[in-house]
């Protein structure tokens, strides 16, 4: 992995290879869980990922062997929300959420030990799971006094299905690896010392395939439940992929010509 010099993060490793960026949650010490400082981070770290037309997959993990996320940092919790370095207090984690769900490049989570409280939203949120076989997944939120009644439940209800997902909010358990295979909560379980090589074999595997039909398919899968903002995102790509034709440049040609548009040499497809 190449680290770029130029990065002024604390708590978040910003790394590249062969098109891929591997995005690092580095506070092993509290098994990963995230400040507001952290979470800035990754958003500036999904943003650098997102602009770079050289990367085409992005993995999200947590430094060590114990735990991808433990969630919000529960020391620095005030009493109106996770408080950053000069005390205000904000819940920006939801703003990384939907940015990693719309951003046009499938993003990879690399799952070992916890995937805990919100740290376990931020795995669902990504598209793909790939799990060590020390990873434990859960939900603490009625334990700690917290829920994320947005994405953290409406989307695990439709990963894992509702009776699922009710359980793993209303009991508070938490669940190996096995157990997340089988309810689809991961896509893969492999040995904790070949996780980074199966996930960079899987980003690999999507790097050699269309990166548009990848980018509309990623979309597609948020148009329904996002609602008009899902619609927003479908449509446009399909507003991208207008541009591109003659028949979308014909427009912007006659106007810059200051001339009447000829829209009649184009065929109106069945
Ligand atoms: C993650 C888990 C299960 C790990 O257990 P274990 O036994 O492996 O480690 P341990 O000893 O509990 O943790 C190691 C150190 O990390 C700190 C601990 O306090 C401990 O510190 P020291 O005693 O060594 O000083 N640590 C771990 N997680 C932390 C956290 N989230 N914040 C601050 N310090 C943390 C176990 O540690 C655990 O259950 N952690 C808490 C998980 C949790 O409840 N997270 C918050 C959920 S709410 C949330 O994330 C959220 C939301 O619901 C809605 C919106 C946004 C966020």
């Amino acid at each position: 992995w190449e680290t770029p010099a130029d990065l002024p993060y604390e708590d978040v490793l910003y790394q590249q290879a062969e098109g891929i960026a591997k995005i690092t949650i580095n506070r092993p010490e509290v098994r990963n869980a995230f400040r507001p400082e952290t979470v800035r981070e990754l958003i500036d770290a999904f943003h650098r990922a997102h602009m770079d037309a050289q990367i085409g997959v992005i993995i999200l993990t947590g430094a060590g062997d114990l735990a991808f996320c433990s969630g919000g940092d529960q020391r620095i919790r005030g009493d109106e929300g996770y408080r950053d370095g000069a005390g205000i207090q904000h819940l920006n984690v939801l703003e990384l959420q939907r940015q990693i769900r719309t951003l046009p490049k499938p993003v990879v989570a690399m799952v070992a030990g916890y995937a805990i409280g919100g740290g376990h939203v931020l795995h669902l949120i990504c598209d793909l799971s790939i799990a060590a076989d020390n990873a434990r997944f859960g939900q603490t939120g009625p334990r700690v006094g917290s829920f994320d009644a947005g994405f953290g439940a409406g989307l695990l209800a439709r990963t894992v299905g509702l009776k699922k997902a009710k359980e793993i909010w209303l009991l508070c358990r938490q669940y190996d690896a096995e157990e997340a295979l089988a309810m689809g909560l991961v896509n893969t379980v492999v040995p904790l010392c070949d996780l980074e090589a199966v996930t960079v074999a899987w980003c690999r595997e999507m790097l050699k395939l269309s990166p548009t039909a990848l980018r509309v398919l990623k979309s597609a899968f948020n148009a329904d439940t996002d609602g008009l903002a899902g619609i927003q995102e479908l449509a446009g790509n399909t507003t991208a992929l207008f541009y591109m034709t003659a028949e979308g440049r014909e427009g912007r040609d006659a106007f810059l010509e200051k001339r009447a548009p000829d829209f009649q040499k184009f065929p109106r497809r069945p």
